[in-house]
């Protein structure tokens, strides 16, 4: 137990958020979660994993430099989980400044507040494979890899990375770059494809509703389990020195193949018809359609598809990952059955 040992996790109302303040707690860590003016109604994500009156809530922006260092000066945190800022590539299309503010410059505000509070402190920061852009067909990604982003959200990581480097080579702190492929879970917030996903097809197995639309069916990503690569993150802070690390499973799955296993996980038999913007998921037997493609979701660039080698992190702390993809999709279509039946539709 690390009963005396305190955290503070920035951006802790999201989904890596919630599963790490529930395991940081379960391990005896007190633990702080940050959340920006705005976002306090998300808390339902502590709430569901039962540790929201075990957590203390605290509202910092990492936007306002003196408001973190405020926070730091009076929390004294021994660990610092940084994964706030703006989480949704296709929105960084609409709102390049408002991401590279956040994500950069953001992540510019609490290195030197750690530089100058609490400059022994851990940091572990939230990076993302988007920082690889468009990666050769097959390559598999690693901490060396060349980094290329391709939308505005790709760049604010690369850039916030690039920093924690420059911050632990010049100023000696002790903060680890998570470069974290695509990581799901039932916590997944709708806007994400996943969820999209098994959420639409959980209201559809539970209703006559209409079918939902996608964008790109092919378009393929390499997805993990959010509580694995939460757990990796954890582990990784209990090593000495600091590094980089790729979090990921090394397989890609398409967008088609998560929705035919969420789709099949509750007794539907999806099969796919016609091509391109043209192309329909139908449930077989009874000729209903499931899915249609709609270009108001392709974005104006998509990354290709990429691939981690995770092979570092394996090695260091003996990660490896628990579900592959069809079995989170299972998980995550049966959650939202569960809460639909429980009329939980806010979530
Ligand atoms: O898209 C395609 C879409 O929005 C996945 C974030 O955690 O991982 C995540 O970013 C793929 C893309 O995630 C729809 O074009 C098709 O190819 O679920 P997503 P993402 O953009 O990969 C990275 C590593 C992060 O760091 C991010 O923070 O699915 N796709 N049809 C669709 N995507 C969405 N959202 N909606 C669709 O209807």
């Amino acid at each position: 137990m690390n009963s005396s040992k305190t955290a503070l996790i920035l951006g802790s109302t999201g989904q890596d958020g919630a599963h790490l303040a529930s395991r940081l707690i379960s391990s005896g860590w007190k633990v702080y979660c940050g959340f920006r003016r705005g976002s306090g109604a998300k808390t339902w994500r502590l709430q569901s994993l039962g540790v929201l009156d075990k957590v203390q809530l605290v509202n910092i922006n990492i936007d306002e430099p003196f408001n973190v260092v405020d926070a730091l000066k009076s929390i004294q945190p021994e660990h610092i989980y940084h994964f706030a800022g703006e989480s949704f590539v296709a929105d960084s299309f609409i709102h390049p400044v408002t991401t590279i503010q956040a994500n950069a410059l953001g992540t510019l505000h609490v290195l030197e507040a750690i530089r100058h509070v609490v400059p022994t402190a851990k940091l572990f920061f939230a990076s993302s494979s988007e920082v690889f852009g468009n990666a050769k067909i097959g390559e598999m990604l690693n901490e060396d890899s060349l980094l290329r982003p391709t939308n505005p959200y790709g760049i604010s990581k690369m850039t916030a990375q690039q920093l924690v480097r420059m911050y632990r080579e010049t100023y000696n702190l002790n903060a680890t770059v998570g470069i974290l492929f695509n990581h799901e879970g039932p916590l997944r917030g709708r806007n994400f494809v996943t969820r999209k996903i098994t959420y639409n097809i959980a209201r559809l197995k539970t209703s006559n509703g209409n079918a939902f639309e996608l964008g790109s069916l092919s378009a393929s990503r390499d997805w993990g389990s959010a509580e694995d690569y939460i757990k990796g993150m954890v582990a990784s802070l209990e090593i000495e020195q600091a590094d980089d690390y790729v979090f990921a499973t090394g397989k890609l799955t398409s967008v088609r193949e998560f929705l035919g296993f969420s789709a099949k996980a509750v007794g539907f038999y999806p099969v796919f018809e016609g091509e391109g913007v043209s192309e329909i998921c139908i449930d077989k037997p009874t000729g209903r359609v499931l899915a249609r493609v709609s270009e108001r979701y392709f974005r104006p660039f998509d990354t290709s598809a990429r691939m981690g080698d995770a092979s570092k992190l394996t090695k260091k702390i003996q990660w490896q990952g628990s579900r592959n993809v069809e079995k989170i999709a299972r998980e995550m279509v049966f959650v939202d059955i569960d809460r639909i039946k429980k009329g939980i539709t806010n979530v």
